[in-house]
């Protein structure tokens, strides 16, 4: 059944002023059409970030215990229609059902939270050098955030963005992917019920280039956050940037599992698989890289071509399921002339490759499961992000060299180690220039009460989701409070003994 869906504007279910609408696809079954979704221009912009800033005007005044409760209050309500919306998520951008399931967990985390984080929003008294005066920073909203998210975790990520920009009591205008709009539209509509006044939060769906540019440049628009593409972050980093507005982008990875040759070989095969083929290599932290100690390199890339062989593809809602499809046809073009490129610089490509399109699965975007060995670190394949379910094996000699592998590129947003030896793992967490590092474990599995966010090229260096050293600090600003009681006129740095 497709639905046809609105844009949320100050309480309502609205029509595009353009009148058109795109389509949403199941990207397992592509003649499935999963919703029609506006096709919103620079007046619905215009109209949603109106009432964003008209909302505000009152929730920046309502207790932050009181918008918690109904974070809490959304929290139940997902956690109640986890199975429908996790299908949903599947449905509509294809990763297989267990992982939708956990895309709506992670919202559900993150509520509970959030919801909870509204009874704290610390910030820090101190005394004062002068008698009679005391001093304090506390946190305040910035005002209307502009949120552009992925379709990869189409509930996850928006409510990353959404519960943390609410709870520090800003309004904030939603543009979800056009790959995954029906999602977005269930998670606002379960804010509505569970009680978000009306304006506090507006979805304006439509093409990336006019709705989120639009939205950047808008003068009511007081801070942004992004997560997506390097291409369409870093520009938006400019356009925010001229206008001198907060902006925290999560971009690209080229995330790296590194194997050393006294690693438990089972547990590490789990993570490789886990990291390089779950969601279809489709998360900006997947393993797309993995670096093996010579001493282990040949059984390990056996043991892996073998498991990457048993693999099954097919459409994310059946149970025998282990690979999804792509997202859409660009995702699998670009997917496919990685492969060939990876062919055309010499790296030997052990299995997988192409398309998959015998019987059903001629109706979706497969991509085999692909291995390619005797990669060499300069190959664009090791270099660039593909986003596909594609892995690249490359031999290291030594921990020093591995570390120097790991961080050999322009990203450095996750990374792991798998190895026994707890001296070592210690020195790679120093070592290792990312912004997530994991130790005998995948380089996916962030949880929603540490901050989430990349080095170099994969981010703006404000991490995102829980926790007051992520979220909190980017979603809020502080304003500092001197209170003299003296009476008197007292002149800091100027009265000393
Ligand atoms: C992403 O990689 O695109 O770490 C986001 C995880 C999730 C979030 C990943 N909690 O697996």
């Amino acid at each position: 059944m497709t639905v046809e869906i609105g844009n949320f504007i100050g309480g309502k279910w609205v029509k595009p002023a353009s009148g058109k609408y795109g389509e949403s696809l199941n990207p397992a079954c592509t003649t499935d059409v999963v919703a029609r979704y506006p096709l919103s221009g620079r007046e619905d912009v215009d109209r949603a970030v109106e009432a964003s800033r008209k909302a505000y005007a009152g929730w920046r005044l309502t207790p932050a215990p009181r918008r918690g409760e109904i974070l809490f209050r959304a929290a139940e309500m997902l956690l109640g229609r986890k199975d429908e919306l996790g299908k949903l998520v599947t449905r509509e951008m294809g990763k297989v059902l267990p992982e939708g399931l956990g895309d709506v967990q992670e919202a559900v985390d993150l509520a509970y939270y959030m919801a909870g984080e509204g009874r704290r929003l610390i910030g820090e008294t101190t005394p004062s050098e002068l008698p009679d005066k005391d001093c304090k920073s506390i946190r305040v909203p910035h005002g209307v955030f502009a949120l552009i998210t992925p379709w990869n975790f189409p509930i996850a990520i928006p409510s990353w963005k959404i519960f943390s920009a609410l709870i520090c009591g800003n309004t904030a205008v939603f543009k979800p992917s056009s790959d995954a709009p029906l999602c977005a539209v269930r998670l606002v509509e379960i804010l509505e019920e569970a009680g978000l006044p009306p304006g506090v939060l507006n979805l304006v769906a439509g093409e990336g280039e006019l709705v989120g540019e639009s939205l950047v440049q808008h003068d009511g628009i007081d801070g942004i956050s992004f997560t997506g593409s390097c291409a369409v972050g870093e520009k938006l980093e400019s356009l925010a940037a001229r206008r001198h507005r907060p902006i925290a982008v999560e971009m690209g990875g080229k995330n790296a599992i590194m194997i050393m040759d006294d690693a438990d070989l089972d547990l590490a095969l789990e993570g490789v698989l886990w990291g390089g083929f779950g969601t279809a290599g489709q998360r900006c932290t997947a393993a797309s890289r993995i670096v093996v100690h010579e001493g282990v390199h040949d059984r390990f890339l056996e043991m892996l071509v073998n498991a990457a062989r048993r693999l099954s593809l097919g459409d994310g809602l059946k149970k025998e399921t282990d690979v999804g499809p792509l997202i859409n046809e660009r995702g699998l073009k670009k997917v496919l002339d990685y492969i060939r490129i990876g062919r055309e610089e010499g790296a030997y490509l052990q299995i997988g490759g192409g398309r998959a399109a015998e019987g059903t699965l001629a109706e979706g975007y497969f991509v085999e499961p692909t291995i390619f060995s005797r990669v060499s670190p300069e190959m664009r394949i090791a270099q660039e992000e593909i986003f596909g379910p594609v892995v690249s094996v490359i031999r290291c000699c030594s921990f020093e060299e591995g570390v120097r592998l790991v961080n050999g590129t322009r990203f450095g947003l996750s990374a792991s180690i798998y190895t026994g030896n707890a001296n070592l793992a210690a020195k790679a967490e120093r070592e290792i220039e990312t912004g997530l590092v994991y130790i005998n474990a995948s380089t996916i599995g962030a949880e929603i009460q540490l901050p989430f966010g990349g080095f170099k090229h994969s981010g703006s260096g404000h991490p995102e989701v829980g926790g007051r050293m992520g979220a909190i600090d980017f979603f809020s600003r502080i304003k500092t409070i001197y209170r003299d009681y003296s009476g008197r006129l007292q002149k800091a740095q100027i009265e000393v003994p």
